[in-house]
């Protein structure tokens, strides 16, 4: 009669695929190989997360992360299409398979991870939400709002967080709602309310785009917490991994000090833990059906999370967005990823 221990090898062995490169047959790391691209679901015009200039070539914080899986995958970051959704259509794209994966400012919720059937993958932005309003008001805080009307966009937690501020605080409210950031922008600047509630990164984005932006302030509340990150369809684990892991990867290569311009000098590094992200010890990407060299593909095509950050939306960027909390756990932030051993 087997042990008890050799009857659970024994399942393991029937479950657990000889090799982890074999994916799952119909699998989508699978469908993605056969089609030769990623199809990434991203915002359609938010300057900094994602947007495609005068020739259609798409960039941002966003895109990144959808370059970085190509080119683990493909080793070529141009091996995506971009799909541009609106706020309100993008779970909906995900679920029905129009998109392979969302990179599009999206908020970590229960309901979203659960009920709608989705995954996150990770955190790539810590945000919060607040309010915009006309400078001449000259209002100080977000509790001086009793009575206003707000702006806000179809199918975001702005909806919800604004709602529960004003109910909250027992303050009366009116909420406008639209149906892209545009209409909501657009409504916003031609008076219809008087405060135009976002994601404050995006509020940040948005005033840039109004005719005088200094005759608009952002209210020091912040009234939410965002935790941004690109979410994947359950039922299929290995392409969660996947995405998964190309931000760990990004988050950990920034940690060891190693990005775009060094990587290549970097695979002749002494340390263990540089020598695993790059593939030179060890066969990471096996598991995830990839090459050893994925991460490397990814630091020398997009760089690291930092790079990306800095780049798109930080210091590199007419935006200028400070790391704050999406700085690296080792200098004070809230960016952590698990080790790649
Ligand atoms: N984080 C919120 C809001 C998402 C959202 O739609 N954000 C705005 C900017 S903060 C956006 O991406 N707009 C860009 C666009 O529609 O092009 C959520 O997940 O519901």
């Amino acid at each position: 009669m087997l042990s008890l221990a050799a009857m659970a090898l024994a399942t393991f062995a029937i479950i657990v695929p000889a090799s982890g490169r074999a994916a799952p047959e119909g699998g989508l790391l699978e469908q993605v190989r056969r089609r030769g691209a990623v199809i990434c679901g991203v915002a359609p015009s938010l300057a900094g997360f994602s947007i495609p200039d005068r020739e259609g070539r798409w960039t941002g914080f966003d895109v990144d992360l959808c370059r970085a899986v190509a080119a683990a995958i493909f080793d070529d970051p141009e091996k995506v299409r971009f799909v541009p959704l609106l706020s309100k259509d993008r779970f909906t794209a995900l679920q029905t398979g129009e998109v392979d994966l969302l990179s599009r400012t999206s908020t970590w919720s229960m309901a979203r991870d659960t009920a709608l059937g989705l995954n996150f993958t990770g955190i790539n932005f810590y945000g919060g939400e607040g309010f915009m309003v006309r400078r001449k008001l000259g209002l100080n805080s977000a509790l001086e709002l009793a009575g206003a009307s707000v702006c806000v966009e179809q199918g975001t937690t702005t909806e919800l967080n604004v709602a529960d501020f004003f109910r909250g605080h027992g303050l009366k409210y009116e909420i406008v709602a639209f149906k892209g950031s545009e209409e909501t922008v657009d409504a916003y600047a031609s008076g219809r309310c008087d405060a135009f509630a976002y994601d404050r990164s995006g509020l940040a984005i948005q005033r840039m785009k109004l005719a005088t932006p200094e005759e608009h302030v952002i209210l020091p509340e912040t009234i939410s917490k965002e935790p941004l990150g690109p979410a994947v369809r359950h039922g299929d684990d290995q392409w969660f991994d996947l995405v998964k892991w190309t931000l760990f990867a990004m988050l950990n290569a920034e940690e060891m000090g190693v990005g775009q311009s060094n990587a290549a000098a970097m695979r002749a590094s002494e340390r263990p833990d540089v020598r695993r992200l790059l593939g030179i010890e060890g066969d990471f990407g096996e598991a995830l059906g990839l090459d050893r060299d994925w991460a490397y593909r990814i630091l020398r095509h997009v760089g690291n999370y930092g790079e990306s950050f800095e780049r798109n939306l930080g210091r590199d960027s007419p935006l200028k967005i400070e790391r704050g909390q999406n700085a690296l756990w080792t200098r004070g932030g809230l960016q952590y990823a698990p080790p790649i051993r």
